[in-house]
């Protein structure tokens, strides 16, 4: 029996999308299919696409089935880390082809790009998005892919997707859009314009911080065949096991990203002002640059807030060393609240100087919020400003 979801709302894809009751036993949750092969009848002759698990695994197929719904995208596809399903992408280009890459990404995506591609011929630029000339100038007869992230890691810029896409497009180049922070919750790329969305479904999708993985949506048939080629080919594909926990963890998504954004609107209200803070950089103050662009683009500000201390490093190590409730650690996007430093940890491989002119200064903390009271994330956030001298 399977339920047509042709009309239902978020929500209730995320609990139902891609999977029904067993046909055989009527088991409710999605089984995990703990195998690596599939027995052929005859050479060639197989069930489906199921002829080995690197191509297909009927877990990995639900949980595809579940994100492509929830972005509103025709295809998904699952890979093992939030990076391999970047590279994915990137395995699309030839040597001698050019990126257009935003300035400020997460730590790893600069490195792939920077110390994997571009030694294998495939260069690419950064630059600031909110800057559209500035990205129009920056695009070649050479450029083939846009890469963007919005909310940017770790500055919380918005860019303009459906502007960016024009601008892609008038250059015959291919769209990419990281919708980590955004979570399918909050944004819906493919309809602002892009040709694939890319997210670290380690972050909001997982959402428990028990998994790591990577998945990219399209609408594009062709494309999406030849993202699919490479997701077999290369091979970076996720296990029926993590699937499993990954579709469990969909069914709640709606209810955990709504209530981080009510708690992330609460604190960054609470402490912006604060003595000991230079700023606080949310997209849903008033105060942020593109907050009017974010309140037209995203249903929501997100959980992701970035604060900077007064006095620099030594400010951020005492917070840092001082928080409880915040666990001090890299990811984000789950139910529990993590913080870091990204200048000494997630964005390490970003060059010193590169990092000062984004504004990734030594002093800027990232917190990301989970689903605990929000008295208590305040309160922890609090004592641990109270401890900075
Ligand atoms: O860690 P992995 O699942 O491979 O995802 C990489 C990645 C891709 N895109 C964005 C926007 C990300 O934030 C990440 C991973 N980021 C962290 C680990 C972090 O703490 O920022």
């Amino acid at each position: 029996m399977s339920r047509d979801l042709t009309n239902a709302g978020f929500n209730t894809r995320c609990v139902h999308a891609g999977q029904s009751p067993d046909p055989s036993t009527g088991a409710v949750s999605t089984p995990v299919y703990l195998t690596s092969t599939y027995a052929q009848p005859s050479p060639g002759v197989f069930k489906g696409d199921y002829d080995y698990s690197r191509s297909a695994n009927p877990t990995r197929t639900a949980y595809e089935a579940n994100i492509a719904s929830l972005e509103d995208a025709k295809h998904g596809l699952a890979f093992s880390s939030g990076v391999a399903s970047l590279s994915a992408v990137i395995h699309l280009l030839s040597s001698g082809d050019h990126v257009v890459l935003c300035d400020d990404v997460y730590g790893g995506t600069y490195r792939v790009f920077k110390m994997i591609f571009d030694q294998l011929g495939i260069t690419s630029s950064r630059v600031d998005m909110t800057d559209h000339d500035a990205t129009e100038a920056a695009m070649t007869d050479k450029t083939r892919l846009v890469w963007l992230e919005t909310p940017t890691n770790p500055t919380l810029k918005i860019i303009n997707i459906k502007e960016i896409a024009r601008i892609a497009h008038a250059h015959n180049a291919l769209l990419a859009v990281d919708n980590t922070f955004a979570s399918p919750v909050l944004q819906h790329p493919l309809a602002l314009g892009a040709d694939v969305v890319s997210h670290s479904s380690t972050k909001y999708i997982g959402g428990h911080a028990d998994v790591v993985g990577g998945v990219l949506v399209a609408n594009d048939t062709e494309l999406y065949t030849r993202l699919r080629f490479v997701q077999n080919a290369v091979g970076a594909v996720p296990g029926p096991m993590d699937c499993f926990l990954l579709l469990r963890s969909t069914k709640t998504l709606g209810l955990r990203v709504h209530r981080q954004c009510e708690s992330a609107a609460t604190i960054a209200s609470h402490f912006e002002g604060h003595a000991k803070l230079e700023k606080v950089i949310y997209p849903g103050l008033k105060s942020h640059p593109q907050h009017e662009l974010a309140s037209e683009q995203m249903p929501g500000f997100g959980a992701m807030l970035s604060i900077v201390l007064k006095g620099g490093l030594d400010a951020a190590r005492t917070f840092l060393e001082n928080v409880e409730l915040f666990t001090l650690a890299e990811s984000l996007g789950g139910v529990e609240s993590l913080v870091e430093l990204p200048a000494i940890m997630t964005h390490a491989t970003v060059p010193a100087e590169e990092r000062a002119k984004l504004g990734i200064s030594d002093g800027l903390v990232r917190l990301s919020v989970g689903i605990e009271d929000v008295a208590d994330q305040i309160a922890d956030i609090q004592r641990a400003l109270d401890a900075v001298g």
